[in-house]
């Protein structure tokens, strides 16, 4: 709810210098869906500095530098933090990230407003993260439809029941359900299974977002029916190679 609060100010600010920052989208539009059948299991790789629950993760890397190190591991998209008050990431960030691979990016923010959404297209993100538990439902419809009429995708990430009804409302191709409980910070891959089942993994590809740390992670939330992991902290923290060829096989 703070985050939230904090991001009607920032939006706000993004609006006035709009008028002045009118650029246009150089970079290609990459997709992450239309390579989806290539591979059993893709590793979304994270740029994630710092977080709220965890502080400082890690803040000697450079993104650009992270992210290629993540391409050539086998990552299939990189997504990039750009809240700054909670995890001290950056437009510039998702900018130097684009710049660095051939890999569709996501933008990681806590988008609320049209404005967030015309950002990050023109900053080269190739997907958008909806967080359907941070908006209304109307707010979460009109947002989706923004986005995917401007080319882009949407990872709608989904926490309870209520929830994913929400996302297959809209038919939704990209679901992520978030294994961290976004009040008390605790992840559990339950969170997977539990919601999994709700969800046809043949129609809908399913991510499995927070809390992967070991191969016997992802092979658990492959046998619930994601064809995908989200995964920063573990990322940030170990030398990311061997652990995305491992994630992937
Ligand atoms: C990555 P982890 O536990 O591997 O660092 O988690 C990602 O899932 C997490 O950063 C995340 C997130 C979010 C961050 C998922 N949904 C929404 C901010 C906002």
């Amino acid at each position: 709810d703070d985050i939230i609060k904090a991001k009607q100010i920032e939006v706000d600010v993004i609006k006035a210098q709009r008028a002045a920052d009118n650029r246009k989208r150089t970079v290609p539009l990459v997709s992450f869906l239309d390579a989806v059948n290539t591979q059993p299991m893709h590793v979304i790789a994270e740029f994630k500095r710092h977080s709220p629950s965890k502080g400082m993760i890690n803040k000697d890397v450079e993104p650009a530098e992270q992210a290629r190190i993540y391409q050539a591991s086998g990552a299939s998209m990189i997504s990039v933090l750009t809240d700054y008050p909670y995890f001290k990431g950056t437009m510039a960030d998702l900018v130097a990230v684009k710049e660095a691979v051939s890999l569709p990016v996501l933008n990681k923010d806590f988008i609320i407003d049209p404005v967030q959404i015309d950002r990050a297209y023109q900053h080269g993100a190739d997907v958008i993260l909806l967080i359907v538990g941070a908006l209304t439902k109307e707010q979460f419809t009109n947002l989706y439809h923004y986005a995917t009429a401007k080319g882009l995708e949407v990872l709608v990430e989904v926490h309870d029941e209520t929830e994913v009804k929400t996302a297959l409302a809209v038919d939704a191709p990209l679901i992520g359900i978030n294994n961290r409980n976004l009040k008390t910070f605790e992840t559990s891959l339950k969170q997977t299974e539990a919601l999994a089942p709700l969800i046809n993994t043949e129609k809908h590809v399913l991510v499995s977002e927070s809390g992967i740390k070991t191969k016997a992670d992802v092979v658990q939330v492959k046998a619930a029916g994601a064809r995908a992991v989200l995964v920063g902290e573990t990322l940030m923290k170990t030398s990311p190679e061997a652990m995305i060829k491992a994630f992937t096989e």
